[in-house]
């Protein structure tokens, strides 16, 4: 008789166990639109095998690449949400939700790999990643994602006569729709995953991005003219939802931290060798690279600061970044 009360109690204290043994482990989901193998899919594995090292094994990362939980803009709500949990993005696909992000979409706003770094590696960068709490993220750490130049299925762009009446797509923001129409061209906001049919069917000439992008995606096989105007290096940005951050301890909070700016280090290393591999790629599939007289594509990108850069905390953040040395 008392027998079988015991056994049933010994079998609910065991499962009961097993269940907070399970749950002890969160496996955070987090998305990339990029293949596997590229930069920063692999760096956001390095991150958690470094959170998992630092939380003990509480947390860990499934990377999904390949846009396998949607196109950028649908993931950024998704992580607003908490229905994904981290998420790899470029800044351009935050649109102009984020006021001191925005900058770092601005035309021409880095001079260099080396401003960039140390914009993003100081306190201006610090101070544009709690910006995104604002819009329900928290923002880990910058990656790199180099410079974009325009690229198309017609000619090389040599001036800004060459854009006139060309239909180039961009990512979903107002400052790129606003920078093609001040360079002379036409632009259409569509999302990253459409470009390569976009221009296969001639419904856009072309498109803008870096090397490893125009090469990854496939892009380099239906618009065999990259010219090297360089016109924007808007930060990849690694974000956790804030309803798993509040969910988090302060010591995995900072865990998380540390373990996002250490993959900063491997990311930079991947990124500077993938736009080598990146640059052959494109040129064996035939692409006719051009060197661009910058000069005059910066001096038409005047407009677009105007309209922008009116806010008085953003004239003075763009001072500082136009100060920082590099
Ligand atoms: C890439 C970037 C992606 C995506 C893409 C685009 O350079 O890494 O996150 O934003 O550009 O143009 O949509």
């Amino acid at each position: 008789m008392f027998h079988l009360p015991r056994m049933a109690a010994a079998a609910v204290v065991a499962s009961t166990l097993m269940v907070s043994a399970a749950s002890a482990q969160t496996v955070l989901r987090s998305s990339d639109t990029h293949p596997d193998g590229y930069p920063t899919v692999e760096a956001v594995k390095r991150f958690g095998e470094l959170l998992s090292d630092k939380t003990d094994g509480r947390y860990s990362v499934e990377v999904f690449h390949s846009a396998q939980l949607g196109q950028e803009a649908d993931t950024i709500e998704q992580t607003q949400f908490g229905v994904i949990d981290l998420n790899r993005i470029s800044i351009g696909a935050f649109g102009t939700q984020v006021p001191a992000a925005t900058v770092t979409q601005l035309p021409y706003i880095f001079r260099s790999t080396e401003h960039f770094h140390n914009v993003l590696d100081g306190p201006i960068g610090d101070e544009i990643l709690a910006a995104f709490e604002a819009v329900d993220v928290i923002a880990l750490a910058y990656y790199d994602g180099g410079a974009r130049s325009f690229y198309n299925s017609q000619k090389p762009i040599n001036t800004l006569a060459d854009m006139e009446g060309m239909k180039f797509r961009v990512m979903g923001s107002d400052v790129f729709v606003d920078m093609v129409a001040a360079l002379g061209g036409n632009a259409t906001p569509m999302p990253y995953g459409e470009v390569y049919s976009g221009i296969q069917t001639g419904v856009i000439d072309g498109a803008e991005n870096n090397y490893p992008s125009f090469d990854t995606a496939g892009h380099a096989e239906v618009a065999q003219y990259y010219s090297l105007n360089e016109h924007l290096m808007v930060p990849e940005v690694l974000v956790v939802s804030k309803i798993v951050w509040d969910g988090m301890t302060p010591e995995d909070q900072a865990a998380m931290r540390e373990a996002a700016k250490e993959s900063v280090t491997y990311q930079r290393e991947l990124w500077a060798a993938k736009e080598v591999e990146s640059k052959a790629a494109v040129e064996a599939l035939g692409v006719t690279i051009n060197e661009v007289d910058k000069a005059p594509f910066i001096e038409a990108m005047k407009p677009v600061y105007e309209k922008y850069v009116t806010d008085p905390m953003l004239q003075d953040l763009v001072a500082r970044i136009q100060a920082t040395e590099g």
